[in-house]
């Protein structure tokens, strides 16, 4: 078999397994990528989940010794919700990411590779292949572009003519010759849309994000979230789409083609106050199944307090107050201080006071402190 047919044969069955759009590139390194994979570092951007080693993200032969080809996949995601449940005084609401909608997507992607990996070895039964998703060591938005499935907008999306910026990526990389396709033109022109919508202004230059900055890094992180991000991360609870909400390219896409990436509205968009007193195993059952979930239940209950506070939801001052009091982890009772601050009034004030005579974590006395001197002023 020719590697021109080979080819072809590998994007028929794609098309049948459900895979939307395939594209072929060399497994050459990443040259360019190296460059901005040290700058990123140096300065700080990195976000400390992606893969340390800056020469196997660059080095595909690092992953799999002769490597020739990778083949990029790219799978569309649904941007919207129909029925959205909307907040109501005292039943506000969250809301996860589109990428965290649905069926886990690095399950979903690893199925897809998998049988399509399993064909590539029905037809060359000696072919090595190594397939990844999202936690591989290959920068998913680097083999994309290369092979043609899209271009890195100035939001650092990799974004395709057909579905906009909403698809996940995935990769195989395999010891087999197959002619590479290639990259499409940039076709973000002179828009700087994203750049300028960004709310924490992380989008330092087109194309050059400060993970650290920005909101979808913030909500999965752990600790105390930085005061000057608390205003701005609203009632995200997981991730952020303002960036991808805001481009044109993404105006009027939406592909629901795939029933595992059906968003349940009541998971994606849930009540807030149940996340308070949700334990562990009613928070894994419920939101187990999503990428979402991936952190655990301790930043979304963060988070969910962050935003109980920008709705100013006073019917939450009970619970905000019994987790100040009560809870084992400082992080919840220093952002607890710091909500019912936000939030105010004369309940929330007590709870504070009361507090501030038990309280014996340094980081929680600072909040408490200032929660209280936020009311007196
Ligand atoms: C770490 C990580 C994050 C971090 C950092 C994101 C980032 N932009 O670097 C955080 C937690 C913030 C994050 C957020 C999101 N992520 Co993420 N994330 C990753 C992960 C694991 C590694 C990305 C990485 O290496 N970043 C470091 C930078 C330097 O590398 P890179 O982005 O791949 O580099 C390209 C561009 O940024 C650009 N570039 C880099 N530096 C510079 C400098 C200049 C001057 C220029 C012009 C360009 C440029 O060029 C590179 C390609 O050639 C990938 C999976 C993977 N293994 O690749 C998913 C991935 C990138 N994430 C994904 C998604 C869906 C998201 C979110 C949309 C989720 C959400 N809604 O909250 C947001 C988008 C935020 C954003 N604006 O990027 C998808 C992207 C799909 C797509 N269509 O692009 C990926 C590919 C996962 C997947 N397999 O589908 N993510
Ligand atoms: S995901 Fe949100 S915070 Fe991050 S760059 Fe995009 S708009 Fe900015
Ligand atoms: S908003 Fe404009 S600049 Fe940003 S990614 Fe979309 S087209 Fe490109």
């Amino acid at each position: 078999m020719s590697p021109n047919e080979l080819k072809q044969k590998i994007i028929v069955k794609a098309k049948e397994i459900g895979i939307d759009k395939i594209g072929f590139a060399s497994a050459d390194p990443f040259v360019e990528l190296r460059e901005r994979l040290v700058e990123h570092q140096q300065k700080g951007y990195a976000s400390g989940f992606e893969e340390p080693d800056i020469e196997k993200r660059v080095r595909p032969d690092l992953s799999l010794p002769e490597a020739k080809t990778i083949i990029a996949i790219a799978l569309a995601y649904p941007s919207k919700l129909k029925n959205p449940p909307k907040s109501a005084p005292g039943a506000n609401r969250g809301i996860f990411c589109r990428a965290s909608w649905g069926e886990d997507y690095h399950h979903v992607l690893r199925d897809k590779l998998n049988q399509l990996q399993m064909y590539l070895h029905e037809l060359i039964p000696e072919a090595n292949i190594m397939s990844m998703v999202d936690t591989g060591a290959l920068s998913d938005r680097a083999v994309a572009e290369r092979a043609g499935i899209g271009w890195i907008g100035k939001n650092t999306s990799l974004i395709t003519e057909e579905f906009g910026s909403w698809v996940y990526l995935g990769e195989m990389i395999t010891d087999i010759y197959i002619p590479p396709d290639h990259p499409v033109e940039d076709g973000c022109g002179d828009c700087n849309i994203c750049v300028d919508a960004c709310p924490t202004g992380a989008l330092v230059q087109p194309g050059q994000l400060n993970a650290q900055a920005c909101i979808a890094y913030l909500t999965q992180t752990k600790g105390f979230l930085a005061d000057k991000y608390r205003e701005k991360i609203g009632n995200r609870l997981y991730g952020c789409d303002t960036c991808q909400t805001v481009c044109p390219k993404n105006r009027g896409l939406h592909f629901d083609h795939h029933p595992e990436f059906a968003p349940e509205p009541e998971k994606v968009k849930p009540l807030l106050k149940p996340l308070l007193t949700m334990s562990k195993r009613e928070f894994n059952k419920e939101f187990g199944q999503m990428s979402g979930s991936w952190r655990g239940k301790k930043p979304i209950q963060r988070n969910a307090m962050i935003a109980l506070a920008h709705f100013r939801d006073q019917t939450a001052i009970p619970e905000l107050s019994r987790l100040l009091l009560e809870d084992p982890r400082p992080v919840i009772r220093g952002t607890a201080a710091w909500a019912l601050g936000k939030i105010g009034g004369f309940e929330a004030e007590d709870a504070l006071v009361q507090a501030k005579n038990i309280e014996h974590n340094t980081e929680v006395q600072i909040e408490i402190e200032r929660a209280l001197k936020k009311l007196e002023s």
